[in-house]
């Protein structure tokens, strides 16, 4: 029989999560959307995403590697690194999955809903300092960034391990972070030491660094494959890279438990939340209340930072019934946020206008 989505067990329309679903639902937890309240995401409410399991490190004996392609390799201690010049940067982190469990069929994976963003004031050195006196070859065209965490994935036994092109990894805001939001990275977070990659989805960020290899081919490694905008298996699909624009709201009201519904009194509510795009600016936010029908201009904040997002609010006179509220953002290069769901296999870069539904009394 010929296989389907449906029946591959990497594919479902089942509403139901599988147990494993739930277990890295609880594993990988997201912010809960009133943490858009921020806009410096509280450490333990950041979004986090393991594929594995978080290693333990012991500091002391901890140590980073630089070489391959390069004319003096080097290996540092964490004291090493922390003497190196510190730059702080806010910077907005988005899963490239975020948004994969409301697809349909959706991927059998990390089961996303909205909340796989967050922004954190990363502290540590530039990248690229570090990579001139190193001294990189002519012939390096890629750095590869290897985390200590192990596991299997696609059958294949791995180091989790991207890879990024010499013009990214030596622009100014690439960060080696060892901390986060003013205190050392917690062991979730990739303690002691991570990439951060502004602009970039999260997958990019190797948490965990234990090494940098300069290479003279571009890495094939399973964690390039995975992160494709693919149609299906054999689809190579392009990169996915930088964050698309998107914008969240704070779901105004009350929540219900359990069902998570929500109440809203009759009168002037004001909608907020915030919005982002790789490494565009934002530079509209629109609002509905009809449920994409009709749209209008939010105020738009300053943003937290140059790789960081802005905050967006709109006031509203909510009329006694049901509303869909919906929120659409616009970046400077063009792009802007579509209504329709973006399906692709692997579930990544679904930044289609989110759905907020409300009763007002
Ligand atoms: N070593 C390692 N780095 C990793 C990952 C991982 O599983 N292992 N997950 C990546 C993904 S997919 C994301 S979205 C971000 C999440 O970073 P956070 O958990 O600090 O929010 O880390 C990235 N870096
Ligand atoms: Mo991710």
């Amino acid at each position: 029989m010929e296989q389907t989505l449906e029946n591959s067990e990497l594919f479902t329309s089942d509403a139901n999560f599988r147990p494993h679903e739930v277990v890295l639902a609880f594993r990988n937890r997201g912010m809960p959307l009133e943490g858009l309240r921020y806009s410096i995401t509280p450490t333990g409410m950041h979004y986090l995403l393991i594929h594995f399991d978080i290693p333990y490190v012991d500091a002391r004996s901890w140590q980073l590697q630089i070489n391959g392609r390069v004319s003096k390799p080097m290996i540092l201690t964490l004291e090493d690194i922390k003497r190196r010049p510190t730059v702080t940067l806010p910077v907005t982190m988005e899963c490239a999955g975020n948004g994969r469990a409301l697809l349909n069929p959706r991927p059998i994976s990390q089961p996303w809903m909205l909340e796989a963003i967050s922004t954190a004031e990363w502290t540590g050195t530039p990248l690229r300092g570090l990579l001139e006196e190193s001294g990189l070859l002519d012939d390096t065209v890629e750095l590869l960034f290897t985390g200590l965490d192990r596991g299997i994935q696609a059958d294949k036994d791995q180091c989790y391990q991207r890879s990024l092109t010499v013009d990214e990894v030596l622009r100014e805001e690439v960060l080696l972070a060892y901390e986060m939001n003013g205190a050392p990275l917690e062991p979730q977070h990739g303690f002691p030491l991570r990439l951060v990659v502004p602009g970039w989805y999260g997958m990019t960020s190797v948490k965990w660094l234990s090494h940098i290899e300069a290479l003279a081919e571009p890495f094939q490694g399973p964690q390039m494959q995975f992160y494709r905008y693919a149609q299906d298996e054999n689809d190579p699909g392009d990169r996915v890279k930088l964050m698309k624009v998107r914008s969240l709201m704070i779901p105004p009201g009350l929540a219900t438990f359990p069902t998570r519904e929500r109440l809203v009194d009759a009168g002037p509510v004001v909608l907020t939340g915030r919005a982002w795009a790789g490494r565009s600016a934002v530079v509209r936010v629109e609002l509905s209340v009809d449920g994409g029908q009709n749209w209008q201009n939010a105020e738009l904040d300053e943003p937290t930072g140059p790789h960081a997002w802005r905050g967006w609010s709109f006031e509203w006179t909510a009329a006694p019934g049901t509303h869909t509220l919906c929120v659409r953002a616009t970046d400077s290069k063009g792009g802007v946020q579509p209504m329709e769901q973006c399906w692709s296999y692997y579930g990544v870069g679904n930044n289609n206008v989110s759905r907020v539904e409300i009763s007002v009394k």
